[in-house]
């Protein structure tokens, strides 16, 4: 099991005591196994102080049930000695890069390290991967002209959902713009009504009439076409967060093109001057369909321009520092201290949509620089990799069970019907039975015919 002796092992731990991050990496390394056999006291209790990995280092007899035995290091078999160091169950510190973060009007900025547990390290690689999978198979469907109308891919940008959701609670809720079928799937769509809904067949969330813009679900308001124009529709939501006094928050992600529009500056404005729980976010991925930022917005710091709103820019690319970001964001809005911005910085590898090839307005060069060196999932996953949070195999894992889920979804969609013409008639109208200030989202989403509705309205539009 040793690579080297325990004497060149214990004089390198000298060497690098006082240069934390090397000795954190080395102490990951399976080199401990060897190492704890032979330590001083001294070195046992700095490992134990500074390691992220290890939780125990004993000098009794190896115990029949250590906690985690699974993961527990059993360290020292051939090693005739009886330690044993078990694993810590808590994360991993993580440290992330001192740019990752610019603030505005905040006196200080999140913190620059990440804890992470390996289980969270699984579950973000996969619900990127999911996405990202997700999003190929609707690609290559679109050009089977399978699937057809808008369709605006996600891929590149999936450590901003990814990296925000895990700061949601159960009330919050979250509005997006057309590029939504990431978000969709994190608020709780099924691949299946995701998929079903592109190809247009009644198992889609909105029974395959709405397509690509047009998914709804629980605390999720979409999926929707205008540019803009769902900024005012979240900062409604968070107002009815706060009129219910429910403690959630309204969660609105638009692009940098939106960040632009006169809607956004009104709606930022009775934000802050109502005080709503609101965290705005701005996925500014460079461009607005074929309009580079800086050909498109005279201030592309659009952290900065809230006025009175703080507003934190940050590295999209990099899953944990959104996730520090979105953490810092949900804490200041819960403390209610009112509206807050992010902006992620992000980079969309695709078209502007599937009608775009995405190469007149950029270079192919420049794509493909920032695919290779920014792609949020290969970094991600080459990070906890390093860190021996996850293994290859475990990456390797996930790649197969993803791809095997998403080719079964894909092919289970294509058997399902269209919905038929009769179904024209259903769901257009929402008949209110009480009288209330705001409709019940759930009888939304019930599946009814109103054509009795409809008739009713022309003769109303006749009269
Ligand atoms: C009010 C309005 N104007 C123009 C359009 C056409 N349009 C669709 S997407 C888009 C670009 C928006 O860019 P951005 O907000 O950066 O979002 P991204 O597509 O980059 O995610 C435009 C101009 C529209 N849908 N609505
Ligand atoms: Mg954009």
């Amino acid at each position: 099991m040793s690579l080297i002796s325990d004497s060149s092992v214990i004089a390198v731990f000298k060497f690098v005591k006082n240069m934390n991050g090397l000795l954190l990496n080395f102490v990951n390394t399976s080199k401990l196994y060897k190492i704890v056999n032979g330590v001083d006291k001294a070195i046992n209790n700095y490992i134990l102080k500074n390691s992220p990995i290890v939780r125990h280092i004993s000098t009794t007899p190896f115990p029949a049930n250590v906690p985690n035995a699974g993961l527990a290091s059993r360290l020292l078999d051939g090693h005739k000695t009886n330690q044993y160091v078990a694993e810590r169950s808590e994360g991993q510190k993580v440290p992330l890069a001192e740019n990752v973060f610019e603030v505005y009007g905040l006196n200080e900025c999140p913190s620059l390290t990440s804890e992470l547990t390996k289980e969270e390290a699984l579950q973000y690689l996969r619900a990127m991967k999911r996405i990202r999978r997700m999003e190929q198979l609707a690609q290559a469907l679109y050009l089977d002209r399978k699937i057809r109308g808008f369709c605006h891919l996600y891929i590149g940008e999936e450590a901003c959902a990814v990296g925000l959701k895990p700061s949601m609670g159960p009330k919050d809720t979250l509005i997006t713009s057309y590029r939504c079928h990431g978000w969709a799937l994190l608020m709780g769509q099924t691949v299946e009504m995701i998929l079903g809904e592109l190809l247009g067949r009644i198992n889609g969330s909105a029974r395959g009439k709405g397509g690509s813009m047009h998914m709804y679900g629980t605390n999720f308001f979409g999926g929707n076409g205008i540019v803009g124009g769902h900024v005012p529709l979240g900062t409604g939501v968070a107002l009815a967060h706060k009129y219910r006094n429910n403690g959630a928050i309204s969660w609105t992600s638009f692009g940098d093109g939106a960040a632009d529009q006169g809607q956004t500056f009104e709606s930022y404005n009775m934000a802050k001057l109502w005080n709503l729980p609101i965290v705005y976010t701005i996925e500014n991925n460079q461009y607005s369909m074929g309009t580079a930022t800086k050909r498109h917005s005279a201030n592309t710091r659009y952290f900065t321009r809230g006025d009175l709103i703080p507003g934190i820019k940050v590295d999209g690319m990099d899953l944990l520092a959104v996730r520090q970001a979105g953490k810092f964001a949900a804490a200041y809005v819960r403390a209610g201290k009112g509206p807050i911005i992010l902006q992620l910085d992000t980079y969309r590898f695709r078209g502007h949509s599937m009608s775009d090839p995405g190469t007149s307005y950029r270079s192919k060069s420049e794509v493909d620089k920032i695919m290779k060196s920014k792609d949020c999932i290969k970094n991600f996953a080459e990070k906890v990799i390093a860190q021996q949070l996850i293994s290859d195999e475990d990456l390797k894992a996930i790649q197969k069970e993803v791809k095997k889920e998403m080719k079964e979804v894909q092919d289970k969609c294509l058997k399902v019907k269209e919905p038929s013409i009769e179904e024209t008639h259903h769901d257009v109208y929402q008949e209110y039975k009480a009288k209330v200030r705001m409709p019940p989202m759930e009888g939304l989403r019930e599946h009814k015919n109103v054509s009795h509705l409809v008739k009713k309205n022309k003769q109303c539009v006749k009269q």
